[in-house]
């Protein structure tokens, strides 16, 4: 194929210097067979088709206008300025135009209002979280304040008053910039990260008038107090835990004293922030663009939303929504990593032959492949599920969802991490530095592991979700169903060795949830907490890729859940230790080829080369 740039430049000595061509980016819809297959698999036709326009124009805008911003905003963090020239404390957040024009194209692109709009129902969630999936890597983690304004917006539906609902919830769901705003979710303290219980921050009740509508209804409280981490400072409005006190200062201890205030962080006619003062910008690993704060609350209006002392549980319905978030964003940058090491192990050279035919390289890639595809499926199986819960809420559904949030969040953050890290040894030096755009993509799904709950909290939370919403039944259930669902299919012959090694990992985990809910047995159960819920993601992400292997009928998508039950699920044997070894023959070799470089049924390799196959167009570098 016909290549733009030589292999070979001319130095200025006049000889000849080996030039590596850097890798380039297609239409990251078009280029991603996985996620169509997945989404046809998921959507009803008629959804799909519907949609499927608007996925083609936008898989290429993230490669185009949307990066060149994402890499203004990255290039340009924001700036906290504390005091103008002659001393007076401004506090003056400097951002750069790009991630305001960035934070317009989440408005118009629909990235919150789509899952509001509900126009294809319960699958509407599936549309808006594939676009952000999309949106994510390229957008310098403009996704982080838009997850929070989901989250505050789905608070506001479930909770919120009729004054929230048509003064803050409209510029929250809107697809037009002027008026689109964006909310934060501020929590953490110095005191209390995880275990929000030791909140200090404190909110009086407002009595006789003292305060006056700032464009969000009249407040009812006076908040004050230290926020540790508050992503998105540039917002307009904010989702804060504080304890009520009574006229006498008195409080009650714990979670059960917390309650959720909205505040809006500027005054509406001057723009000053409203009795706040930032302290300082995080200086964090990544999410550089991303202006997260330490700020202080001085008699902060803010009106009560939910019940008095129901605060966790009232917030919670923004971290459900925001650990989805994450997983997309994590989902995102595995694909973005494979996008990458793809194209490159077809224009690199080593040795004797290009990358695309080095069986280690390949190998290599395709578990990073194969860790993206499971993922996939785990990001499509609980928006779809988040989708339903809101539009037809049944007891099954809503403790699926329940155990699985958790779940997929914490177990997609590691995969990330480690495909993240692979991919910048896939470029060799190249990929450790900072232009080549890895270390980015690495730092910021780093955070991913911490952000809106660590593996090990939300391991704890799968066990009270286990507890309190009986979830583990459903969670069998559902798996069980696919199980009976490729014992009917034509091809049940291809999932024989993949359904042993599901039914094996299923009997360990009613063995160990046995010996926690029946024995009471709750050291066993902390202390293996994380790893227990490795297996419950491991497992389920098995009967997700076998769904999709019972609906696509392709012998391939069989082999792919076989790999993956065999890499993941071996250690369910209660005799086995990892394998050192893999008996990697001819057929695994081929399965290699097949996901490291995406081969289609004709065994015509996709994602690379220098135009789009699907648009005839030059592809972009990332
Ligand atoms: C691109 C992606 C962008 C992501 C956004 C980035 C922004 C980053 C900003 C942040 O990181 S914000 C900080 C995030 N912080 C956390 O996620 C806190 C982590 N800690 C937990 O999740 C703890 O488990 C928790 C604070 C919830 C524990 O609180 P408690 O009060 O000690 O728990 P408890 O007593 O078990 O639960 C209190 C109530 O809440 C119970 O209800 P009931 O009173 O009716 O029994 C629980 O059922 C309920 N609850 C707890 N977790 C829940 C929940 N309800 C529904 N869903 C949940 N997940």
């Amino acid at each position: 194929m016909e290549t733009r740039e030589s292999y070979k430049q001319i130095g200025y000595s006049g000889r000849e210097f080996f030039q590596q061509q850097s890798p380039l980016l297609g239409n990251q819809f078009l280029e991603d067979s996985a996620l169509i297959e997945g989404l046809k698999r998921v959507l009803p036709q008629e959804v799909y088709s519907s949609i499927q326009p608007d996925l083609v124009q936008f898989g290429d805008r993230v490669v185009k206008d949307i990066l060149e911003l994402g890499r203004q905003s990255e290039n340009n963090p924001p700036k906290l300025i504390q005091y103008d020239a002659w001393g007076k404390r401004i506090d003056k957040l400097v951002i750069d135009e790009s991630w305001n024009t960035l934070k317009d194209i989440g408005a118009t692109e629909g990235l919150v209002s789509i899952g509001y709009e509900r126009k294809y129902r319960e699958y509407s969630r599936v549309y808006q979280y594939i676009k952000i999936y999309l949106f994510a890597c390229s957008s310098a983690v403009q996704d982080c304040p838009l997850s929070m304004t989901d989250g505050g917006a789905r608070l506001l539906e479930l909770h919120g008053s009729k004054e929230l609902m048509q003064t803050v919830y409209p510029h929250l769901t809107t697809r037009d910039p002027k008026q689109f705003w964006t909310t934060g979710q501020w929590m953490t303290e110095k005191a209390g990260g995880s275990d929000v219980a030791n909140s200090e921050t404190i909110a009086k009740e407002i009595t006789g008038g003292q305060c006056q509508d700032n464009g969000a209804g009249i407040p009812t409280h006076f908040v004050s107090g230290y926020k540790y981490f508050t992503s998105a400072t540039s917002s307009q409005g904010a989702m804060i835990l504080a304890r009520d006190t009574d006229a006498q200062g008195k409080s009650t201890n714990g979670s059960r004293g917390l309650s959720v205030f909205y505040v809006q962080l500027r005054d509406k006619n001057t723009g000053e922030l409203n009795n706040i003062k930032i302290h300082k910008l995080k200086n964090k690993f990544g999410t550089k663009a991303v202006p997260t704060a330490e700020l202080e609350l001085i008699n902060t209006p803010g009106i009560r939303v939910g019940s008095k002392g129901r605060g966790v549980p009232v917030i919670a319905s923004i971290l459900n929504i925001t650990r989805i978030h994450n997983v997309i964003h994590s989902v995102s940058t595995m694909r973005r990593c494979v996008a990458i090491a793809r194209d490159f192990a077809h224009r690199r050279r080593v040795f004797t032959s290009t990358l695309n035919e080095n069986l280690l390289y390949l190998s290599t890639l395709a578990e990073m492949e194969l860790e993206y595809r499971a993922g996939l499926q785990f990001l499509l199986d609980v928006s779809l599920l988040l989708g339903k819960s809101e539009c037809n809420s049944t007891k099954e559904t809503d403790s699926l969802l329940r155990i699985l949030t958790p779940l997929s969040k914490l177990y997609t953050a590691k995969q990330s991490i480690w495909v993240a890290s692979e991919a910048m040894e896939c470029l060799g030096g190249t990929g450790y530095m900072e232009d080549s755009d890895l270390p980015r993509l690495f730092r910021d799904t780093q955070v991913t592991s911490i952000w809106e709950g660590t593996t090990n909290v939300l391991s704890m939370d799968v066990w009270r979700s286990i507890k309190s919403h009986n979830s583990l039944k459903y969670y069998k259930d559902s798996i069980t169903a696919r199980i009976s669902a490729s014992k009917s299919s034509s091809s049940s012959a291809l999932f024989e060795t993949s359904i042993k090694l599901i039914n094996k990992a299923l009997d360990l985990i009613e063995r160990t949830s046995r010996q926690v809910m029946e024995e009471g047995d709750l050291q066993f159960a902390e202390s293996n907490a994380r790893r227990f819920s490795y297996l419950l993601s491991t497992t389920y992400m098995a009967s997700l890729l076998l769904e999709q292997a019972i609906w696509s009928k392709k012998p391939v998508d069989a082999q792919i859940c076989e790999r993956w039950c065999f890499l993941k699920l071996q250690n369910a044997k209660e005799d086995s230790q990892s394998i050192a070894f893999i008996n990697a023959d001819e057929k695994w070799r081929e399965l290699d080829k097949v996901l490291a470089l995406d081969l289609n049924e004709k065994g015509e390799a996709r994602g690379y080369g220098d135009y789009c196959k699907f648009t005839n167009q030059p592809r972009s570098r990332y």
